[in-house]
Order: structure tokens, then sequence, then C-alpha cells
């Protein structure tokens, strides 16, 4: 009996050990866009997220002036009386609305207004805030012209930053613009606090159009939040597809997300109600995106939209052309140059020079209406759009990647799949065992996601063990980079006090960023990039019987190897890595994070699953490594082929 037991542990052992041979031969490249983001405005990843704009409802935007829901995030201070009106001489067409606001002599405090941002305020000690409002209406000179903002705690009151304005000018017959800077000296301890805009009373003005902004990444004006920023560009990401997702397509045509209303100055931007229910100001516009792709040296995928929303309506072929015209001014808007009529807009927008741009994708999950998508909307965008520019765009279609029916045939698919660990893991393979055909046809897996646990349970964060079955998914992804040109998990952001859609990549609220395990598994993907995939013998570990999956790259430039491994086993897993044929040169390290099945990072406890790194010895070409359990790693060997 002992001797038996002993044989069946020894057996075992052998059977999870893993050799894995490494071949200096480069078999295809890897496009640079493999690895990037997904966008779609939700969970307040735009307005609140990632646009840097710390006032919320600031004009009073896709409200119902005279409801409680029009004064979102405001509120009246000390007597002032305060209501959300449909303005008789508006600032503009796009603004509708304005703040009705009757300061009272009767108050013993400052009478005002507070703004409490999107549920909450960071107030970092030395940045410069960079406000302004316009305002109309009467002073009463005698109690002075002086108004005030400030940033102060919202329960104690205290004040970090102020600043005195000189509204003299103030006039009822039109509204005056009003610019200020805060200063904080000291830092808030937290994120709970207000923007207040205290006037002299007795008065009554009329405000609308508040901004407030903190330092933004690359200090662009109107821009990106730089926590947020920098956590997306952390990534190095390859491709950056926009606007969206179903808020491109609106859940009617008339609420579809129209590119001409996301330019210019924000004084002419209505802004809409978006398609997951909260108002868009729409100051993040086609052209911010632009300029954020460049920024971080991201490849657009532009999506149009293509006739259909998501409430089910759909524009019927014989009104298809209008909204083929729309999305070729859309393209010249974006790639013309400065001699076209829409080139010529956003050349006068301050952009000369025409953005790159070399994909288009065409509408969005269009096998929610696969009839009309194959019968004319597909058709109509894809021969529409290649006869206004011929051989200019590489188009994507939206449908599942196995229908083979449209007409013109897509030479690019954009394929989704939201699942469990275990579907995520069994196809790690999908894309070797030729799910595609390999006719030159081009996938972009365009959204995924682990979303449930295996027991079908939803997950509220990204979870170890969700991060561990999308990197041996993305193992997959790589070594078959001549098939599938990109991938974006997603959805990438949640602002977690308002959040329509869990798990997402990355989490956060007022002051706090939360990286996930799924991050984490992008960054060490996304950051450790081959120009080339090498061969592996075996190919991939389902032919071991061993949960460990694999992929291997050569990046020529620096001369490393890659080895990216996803351990989807709880027990770690001793494996031999051989370099066949290449000389190694230098010292080799690990990169990996693992933990336990449920383990997530969150906003109170960000840091509970972080990447580490450890130097490892190879020897004549051998590398005799154990992967942790739950683990997803990055094997560098510097090599030279
Ligand atoms: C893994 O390797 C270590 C060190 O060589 C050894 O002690 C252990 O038994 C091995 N585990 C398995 C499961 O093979
Ligand atoms: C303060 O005065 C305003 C008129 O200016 C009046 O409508 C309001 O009722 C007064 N508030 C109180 C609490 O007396
Ligand atoms: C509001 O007005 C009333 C009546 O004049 C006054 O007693 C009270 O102090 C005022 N409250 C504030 C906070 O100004
Ligand atoms: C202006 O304020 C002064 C001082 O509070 C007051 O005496 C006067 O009645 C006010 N005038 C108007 C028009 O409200
Ligand atoms: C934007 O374009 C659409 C048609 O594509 C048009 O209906 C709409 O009026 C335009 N908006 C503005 C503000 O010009
Ligand atoms: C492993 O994957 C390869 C490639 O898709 C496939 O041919 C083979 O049947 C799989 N083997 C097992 C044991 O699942
Ligand atoms: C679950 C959740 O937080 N839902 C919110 C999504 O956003 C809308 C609009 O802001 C809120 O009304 C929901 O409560």
């Amino acid at each position: 009996m002992a001797f038996l037991a002993y044989a069946l542990l020894a057996f075992i052992a052998s059977a999870r050990a893993v050799d894995i041979t490494i071949t200096a031969e480069t078999v295809h490249e890897i496009p640079e866009t493999l690895f990037g983001y997904m966008w779609e405005d939700i969970n307040h990843s735009g307005d609140g997220g990632l646009y840097a704009e710390l006032i919320q409802n600031r004009a009073f935007q896709a409200v119902e002036p005279g409801t409680d829901d029009a004064l979102a995030a405001w509120t009246a201070l000390n007597n002032a009386s305060i209501s959300v009106i449909a303005d008789p001489s508006p600032l503009s067409s796009a603004l509708p609305n304005a703040l009705s606001v009757s300061f009272p002599s009767n108050s013993s405090g400052p009478a005002g207004i507070a703004n409490e941002g999107f549920w909450g305020i960071r107030i970092d000690a030395g940045s410069t805030y960079t406000g302004s409002f316009y305002a109309k209406g009467t002073l009463n000179t005698t109690t002075g012209s002086q108004a005030e903002v400030t940033l102060q705690s919202k329960a104690t009151g205290d004040i970090y930053a102020s600043a005195e304005i000189d509204v003299s000018s103030l006039s009822a017959s039109g509204y005056t613009k009003y610019s200020f800077e805060l200063k904080p000296e000291g830092g808030a301890p937290d994120t709970d606090n207000l923007f207040t805009v205290t006037f002299p009373s007795p008065a009554e003005v009329t405000f609308t159009l508040f901004s407030l902004f903190p330092p933004t990444f690359k200090s662009r004006s109107n821009g990106m939040r730089i926590d947020l920023a920098e956590t997306l560009a952390a990534t190095r990401p390859g491709v950056w597809r926009f606007p969206g997702g179903n808020n491109l397509e609106g859940q009617t045509v008339a609420r579809r997300w129209k590119w001409n209303e996301t330019i210019g100055p924000l004084e002419e931007r209505p802004g809409r109600r978006g398609d997951w229910g909260y108002p868009n100001t729409d100051g993040l516009g086609l052209l911010e995106y632009l300029d954020w792709a460049e920024d971080i040296g991201a490849e657009p995928i532009l999506g149009v939209y293509a006739g259909y929303s998501l409430g089910g309506e759909t524009v019927p072929e014989d009104a298809i052309q209008a909204y083929v015209d729309e999305a070729i001014a859309e393209i010249e808007f974006v790639t013309g140059d400065a001699s076209t009529h829409w080139g010529s807009v956003r050349a006068a927008l301050g952009r000369e020079e025409p953005y790159a741009l070399r994909y288009v994708e065409i509408g969005n999950e269009d096998f929610f209406a696969p009839d009309s998508y194959q019968a004319y909307r597909w058709a109509a965008f894809a021969n529409g759009l290649e006869a206004a520019y011929p051989g200019k765009f590489k188009y994507l279609a939206t449908t599942y990647e196995d229908v083979t029916s449209l007409e013109p045939k897509p030479a690019y698919y954009d394929f989704h799949q939201y699942n469990n660990p275990n579907w995520f893991v069994e196809q790690a393979v999908r894309y070797d065992e030729g799910v595609t055909p390999r006719d030159g046809t081009q996938y972009f897996v365009g959204e995924y996601a682990v979303t449930s646990n295996n027991d079908g349970s939803k997950m509220a964060y990204p979870t170890v063990e969700a991060a561990v079955g999308e990197a041996a998914f993305m193992t997959g992804l790589e070594r078959n980079a001549d098939v599938v040109f990109a991938a974006a998990y997603a959805p990438t952001l949640n602002h977690v006090d308002d959040t329509q859609w869990y798990p997402d990549l990355v989490s956060f609220n007022a002051g706090t960023v939360s990286k996930s395990p799924s991050y984490w598994a992008q960054w060490l993907f996304s950051t450790n990039r081959g120009t080339h995939t090498l061969p592996t013998s075996p190919v991939s570990s389902n032919t071991t019987g061993a949960p460990l999956y694999w992929s291997a790259s050569y990046n020529t430039d620096a001369a490393v190897v890659y080895l990216k491994v996803s351990n989807t086993d709880s027990a770690s897993i001793n494996t031999t890595i051989t370099l066949d044929g290449f000389t190694q040169d230098g010292d080799a390290k690990v990169q990996f994070f693992s933990g336990a099945a449920q383990d997530v990072n969150t906003v109170d406890a960000p840091d509970a699953i972080v990447v580490s790194e450890t130097a490892v010895s190879v020897v004549d070409g051998v590398l005799a490594y154990a992967f942790p359990g739950l683990s997803v790693s990055v094997v560098t060997i510097p090599a030279q082929i």
C-alpha cells in the first residue's frame, strides 16, 4: 500500500511538471495594435471619470427644467433658493437651461450655491484649479460687488481655497463669463468636498456652464484626469476603439451619438442623455478622443453609427443614405485636409493636420439586428464609404465572427465575449483550432471579460481567477496574432459611486484609482510586446494535461524572448523552459501576480494584488521555474537569435 501511494504521488507530480522548448525561429509578426482599449461611456467613465471636469451637471444639459433631477449635484446655501429654468434668452441654442438663484437679504451666512462634484471632489495641495461660469442678473451694489468661490469641506465648512471675483459688470441683459483660479495651500483629507459660489445679497442671478478643472494629463485644456489617464497610458495600449459601444447607438435613432454635436466650444455642445441613463456633457468629444489616442500612442478605431439603435429602432433602407453621408462627413472631419469642408472646420478648431485614421467600425454588435445588417446596412456603409474614400480605410463588421453571408465580404470583424473563467480557459486554443479561417480575414476581439464565476454568480470586481482565465485566452490571441490583430477588455472604467455594469478593468471614485487583477494581466501582456511569435513545443499546454497556458514571442529591437504564462490551477506548476538555438545574453526576470481565486483590488484596498518581479537564472539555455498557483507571469530572457 505504502509503495502504491508513493508511486501514485510520483505520477501526479511528474504529470504536473511541464517541459517547454522555445525555438529560435520567428513565425509571424505581432501587430502593435494587439492589446488596447475599447471605450464605452458607462459608469461615468467619461464625465466624472477620464474627463477631468469636476463640476457635475455643469450646464444643466439633457435635464427637464423645474425637476429635482435637473438640480443633480447642486444645493442652495443659507436661504438661497435655486431652480433650473428653461432660459428665455439662453447662452446658446445648444445650452437652453440655466440655474436661477435668488440670494436673499435675510440670510445670516453667505447665501450661495454648492456643487458636490461627481460624488466628491479631490483637493490637492499646490494644484491650480481653473474655473469659470457664466452669469447674468441684478446686484444691490450697496452691499458690494464681490462674489466668492471656494473649495470647502462639506462636513466642517473648512475652506481649502477661495477666490474673490469682481462681478460689478453683471448685467441683466446678457451673460458675462467670469474666470478664476483656486490654489489650495493644503490638501483635503478626503473627497467629501464642495465647490461653492456666493454673491452679495440680495441678488437675482442666472448661471450656466460652470467649469472647474484640476491639472490635466499632458496639460491639455478640457483634458483628462491625470491618475486615470496615467493608468490607461501605462499599458502602452495599441488600439483605442471609440466612441462606444452601446453609447454610439443610443436608445433611438434621434438619440444616437452625433459626432457634429461633440465638437467646437463647450458653449456649442448640447450634450445628450447617453445610453446608460445619465446625461453626458460631450465635453469629451470627437477631437478630445482623437487627441487622447495620439497622446497614448494608440491606433484609433472609429465606430460610426450604422442605422440601428438599441431600443430596436432601425433606419429603413430607403433612408439609410443620410446616415452614410453623416459618416462620410465625420471621416472628412477627422482625415480631410483643410481644403475640404469638414477638414477646414477642424482646422478652424485648431487642428490643421489631419488625424491618422485607418480603421472604421461599422456599427456595434449588429448581431442584435442581423437581418437589416445583412440585407442593406453593412453594404450601404461598406460600399458608400469605400466609394467616398477609395482604398483608404479598413472596415470592421460587427456580426459574430462566423457570419459569412455579408456582402461585400468583410476583411475585418469585431468579436465580443463575456463569460466565466472556464470558458476563457477552454477557448485558449480557439484560434489555433481554426474557428476562424486563415484566409486573410482579420479579427478584433473588441470586447471581452470574465463577468461571472464558474458557478454563475456575478462578480463585482475582476477576481484573480477571472484575470488568470483571461490571460490563458490572451496567450491564444498572441499566438494567433496573424489572425487576431487587436483585442480589448471591456468595459474599461467604473465610477464606483454610480455603477451600471460590473466588473470593469479599472474602478475609481473621486479620489482613488483601483487597478484590477485583469488590469494587471493586460499590463503584463501589453508592456512586454514581442514583434514576432516564436514556436514552442508543445504548442499549448492542453496537450500536456497540465492547466498551464503560454505563448512565446521575440522582440527583435530589444533582443528579448518573452514567455507569457497563465497557471489556471490553484497549485504551483514546475516547468523546465529550454531555449533552443538562441544565444542567451543577460539577466532574465519574471514579472507576475498571483492570489486566491476570489482576491480582488477595490478602491478601499487598491493594492491587494500587485505585480512582483524576481530575477531568475537561465543556465545553458535552460530555466527551471515553478509558476505559482493562480498566476499570470511574463518571463523575459535577453537572447539573440
Ligand atoms: C517542483 O520542484 C521542486 C524543487 O525542485 C520540488 O521540490 C517539488 O517536488 C516539485 N513539485 C512538483 C509538483 O513536481
Ligand atoms: C427670506 O426672504 C425671502 C425673500 O427675500 C423670503 O421669500 C423667504 O421666505 C425668507 N426666508 C425666511 C426663512 O424667512
Ligand atoms: C434664513 O433666514 C431666516 C429668516 O430671516 C434667518 O433667521 C436665518 O438665520 C437664515 N438662515 C441662514 C442660514 O442664513
Ligand atoms: C440694497 O441694500 C441696502 C443695504 O442692505 C438696502 O438698504 C436697500 O434697500 C437695497 N436695495 C434694494 C433695491 O434691494
Ligand atoms: C448634426 O448633424 C445631423 C445630421 O447628420 C443634423 O441633423 C444635426 O442638426 C446636426 N447638428 C448640428 C448642431 O448642426
Ligand atoms: C489541444 O489543442 C490543439 C490545438 O487546438 C488540439 O488540436 C488538441 O486536440 C487539443 N488537445 C487536447 C487534449 O485538448
Ligand atoms: C446600479 C447603479 O448605480 N445604477 C445607477 C446608474 O446610473 C443611473 C443614472 O445616473 C442611476 O439612476 C442608477 O441608480
